[in-house]
C-alpha cells in the first residue's frame, strides 16, 4: 500500500510518497493517516500527518501523500503508515544518500555498451555479461525491395531493444537525446568548478569521456549508414524474428539486410549527425567536421526526396513508420542552423509555426529538437527568446498537469513505452531549467523519476538492477539466453502500456484498470521490453539531476 522510490532519495530532494487503498476498505472519510520514518535501528526519525485523499482515475484507488522532503539525514530508513487504531504498513528499507542519481546514471549510461552490436564485450569491461563479437554486419545484402545488388558495411551501432534489430529513426532521437546530456555535462564543468567543490559525487571528466565513447560508437556506425547519395538507409535487421537466441546463435541461424532509405530516417541523421559537430569540435575537430558535412549531405538529399516513406516491410524488425516530415525537417534545419549559422531564417519560422512543441521527444514526433536547438543557438536572439519562452510555457504545462495527477505525471495516457515518455517530460523539464531557473520544474522533475524507480501503482523499480523490485525477465533476447541469471542493469522497461498489444500471448496483468497494465514477464512485449528512446531520456534527464 506504500508507494515509493524503491531505490532512494538524495538528501535535498523532495520526498513524497503515497498511500494507496480501495475505496471499499476500512480507510473511510475523513480518516487521515499519520506516517513515521523509521531508522535501522528501529528508532523513529521523523513523524507526520499525512495529506486529506484523493482518488486515482487510472487505478480506481485513494489516495494520500506523505511529505518527508524535510528529513535528509543520510542512512537507511522504513516509512510506517498508521492505517487505523493499531495497524500499520510498512516500506521496504530505502536509502537517503548522495551518491544514488550519480550510480543510476551510470548505471543507466552503461546499459547503451551492453546494447553495443557487432563487437566482443570483454570480461574486464562487462564482467558476467561478457560476450563474443557477432552480428557484425559489414558485408550484408540488401532487401529485395530495394532491387539493388552488392552488399553494404553497416558494422556497428547500439541494438534498438529487446530484439536485434539497429534503426536509425530510433537511433537519431536516441543519440541526440544523449548528445544533450553531453552538451550540459559540459557546461556544467566548464561553469562550476564544481569537481573542486570537495563534493565530489560523480566523476565528471570521467563521466563525460564515458558519454562521448557510447554516443561516438553510435554516431560511427550512422556514418556508415549513409549512402554514397546523401541518403540514409532506414534500418539493418535479421530476415526474421530472432528467437531468445544469444547474437551469435542468430548469426548462424540467419541473414541480415539493409532495408530502406526514407526522408524520416535521412532528416534524423541529419539533426543527430550536426549536433555531434557541436559536441566533438573541441575533442576531435576532423570527427566533428565530418559529422557536419555527413549532415549536410543528407540535408540535401531531404530537400530533393521530401516524401519518401518507410520501409514497410516489418518481418524481422520493428516498422517505425511516419509519413509527417515537418517535425524531422525543423530539427535539422534548426540544428544546421546552429552550427553553420547559414540562413533558415524565414523557413525556421514557418517550421515554428508549423510544429508546436510537444511536452517530450518520441521516435514519432521530433520538433522539439528543433526547439531545443533554437533555445541554445547563438546567432539569433529573437529565434532564441522564442524559443525559450514557448518551452518554458510547455514547462509550466508539465507541472500544471502533474499537480493534478495523483502520482504526479504529466502523461495522460500509458502508451507503449510510458516510462520513456516520463523521463521525456522531466527532461524538458530540467531542459528548461537550465535558462530559467525554477525549483518547482526540478521538483517536478524528480518526482516524476521516482515513478520510473518505484512509486507507480505496480510497486515495481522499472529499471534493472537497481532495486528489490527491478524487473527480472525483461522482453530482451540477451538477458535471455546469456546464461547469467540477472538481467543486464540499468535497462528500463518500457512499463504500464494501457494498450496491452500483446494479450495474444497471455500475460498477467494484476488488474484491469488501465494504471496496472504492467508484468514483468517475458512474454510482455508491449509493457516489458526495453529500448533505447526510454532510456535515453532517463540518462539525460539522470545527468541533469546529478550535475544540476
Ligand atoms: O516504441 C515503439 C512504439 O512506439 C510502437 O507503438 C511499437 C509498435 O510499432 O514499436 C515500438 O518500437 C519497437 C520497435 O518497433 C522494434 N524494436 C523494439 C521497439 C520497442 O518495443
Amino acid at each position: 500500500m506504500v508507494r515509493y522510490n524503491h531505490v532512494g532519495y538524495a538528501p535535498a530532494s523532495p520526498k513524497v510518497f503515497l498511500l494507496v487503498a480501495e475505496p471499499t476498505s476500512f480507510l473511510g472519510n475523513g480518516f487521515v493517516p499519520t506516517f513515521e520514518i523509521v531508522a535501522e535501528d528501529g528508532l523513529v526519525v521523523y513523524l507526520a500527518a499525512m495529506s486529506e485523499k484523493s482518488t486515482c482515475t487510472y487505478t480506481d484507488e485513494w489516495v494520500w501523500k506523505g511529505d518527508f522532503t524535510g528529513f535528509t539525514r543520510p542512512g537507511k530508513f522504513k516509512i510506517r503508515v498508521y492505517v487505523g487504531w493499531d495497524g500499520y504498513v510498512e516500506s521496504r528499507f530505502f536509502e537517503i544518500a548522495e551518491n544514488i542519481t550519480p550510480k543510476l546514471l551510470i548505471s543507466t549510461l552503461r546499459s547503451f555498451y551492453f546494447q553495443r552490436s557487432g563487437v566482443e564485450l570483454p570480461v574486464e569491461q562487462a564482467g558476467k555479461w561478457a560476450r563474443p563479437a557477432a552480428h557484425l554486419d559489414d558485408c550484408i545484402e540488401f532487401h529485395p525491395s530495394m532491387e539493388r545488388t552488392g552488399t553494404w558495411n553497416a558494422h556497428g551501432g547500439w541494438y534498438d531493444a529487446g530484439d536485434y534489430g539497429k534503426y536509425i529513426v530510433n537511433g537519431g532521437v536516441s543519440v541526440a537525446t544523449l548528445l544533450l546530456a553531453a552538451e550540459y555535462a559540459e557546461k556544467v564543468a566548464d561553469l562550476s568548478g564544481w569537481n573542486s567543490s570537495g563534493k565530489l559525487v560523480l566523476d565528471l571528466p570521467l563521466f563525460r569521456k564515458n558519454l562521448l565513447e557510447e554516443i561516438r560508437f553510435e554516431l560511427e556506425f550512422f556514418l556508415r549508414m549513409q549512402d554514397t547519395d546523401g541518403g540514409v538507409f532506414f534500418k539493418v535487421s535479421p530476415i526474421r524474428w530472432d528467437g531468445f537466441v544469444m547474437p551469435k546463435e542468430s548469426d548462424e541461424a540467419q541473414k541480415r539486410q539493409i532495408l530502406g532509405k526514407s526522408t524520416t530516417s535521412t532528416l534524423n541523421f541529419a539533426g543527430a549527425l550536426a549536433q555531434a559537430h557541436r559536441v566533438f569540435k573541441q575533442v576531435d575537430p576532423s570527427f566533428a567536421q565530418e559529422c557536419l558535412s555527413a549532415a549536410i549531405r543528407a540535408y540535401s538529399w531531404a530537400v530533393e526526396n521530401p516524401d519518401v516513406t518507410y520501409p514497410h516491410n516489418t518481418e524481422g524488425s520493428g516498422g517505425y513508420g511516419d509519413e509527417r516530415y515537418d517535425d524531422e525537417f525543423f530539427w535539422a534545419r534548426a540544428m544546421l542552423f546552429r552550427e553553420t549559422a547559414d540562413d533558415y531564417g524565414a523557413v525556421l519560422l514557418s517550421d515554428m509555426q508549423k510544429c508546436p512543441p510537444a511536452f517530450g521527444l518520441d521516435w514519432r514526433d521530433t520538433q522539439n529538437l528543433g526547439w531545443i536547438a533554437l533555445a541554445l543557438q547563438s546567432h539569433n536572439h529573437e529565434l532564441r527568446e522564442r524559443a525559450r519562452d514557448t518551452l518554458a510555457a510547455v514547462a509550466d504545462e508539465i507541472v500544471r498537469l502533474a499537480r493534478e495527477d495523483a502520482y504526479g505525471l504529466s502523461i495522460r495516457r500509458f502508451v507503449w513505452g510510458s516510462n520513456g515518455d516520463i523521463a521525456n517530460h522531466a527532461l524538458t523539464l530540467f531542459l528548461v531549467n537550465a535558462w530559467k531557473p525554477s525549483t518547482d520544474y526540478v521538483d517536478c522533475a524528480k518526482t516524476m523519476l521516482d515513478f520510473i524507480f518505484g512509486k507507480n501503482p505496480v510497486d515495481r523499480c522499472f529499471v534493472t538492477g537497481a532495486a528489490w523490485s527491478s524487473p527480472k525477465f525483461l522482453h530482451h533476447r540477451i538477458c535471455h539466453s546469456d546464461g547469467v541469471d540477472e538481467p543486464i542493469p540499468g535497462l528500463v522497461a518500457g512499463g504500464i502500456n494501457a494498450d496491452r498489444q500483446d494479450m495474444h500471448r497471455f500475460p498477467h496483468y494484476p488488474a484491469p484498470q488501465p494504471g496496472f497494465s504492467y508484468t514483468d514477464e517475458k512474454v510482455s512485449f508491449a509493457s516489458n521490453e526495453t529500448a533505447i528512446n526510454w532510456n535515453a531520456p532517463l540518462v539525460a534527464a539522470l545527468c541533469f539531476e546529478c550535475l544540476g
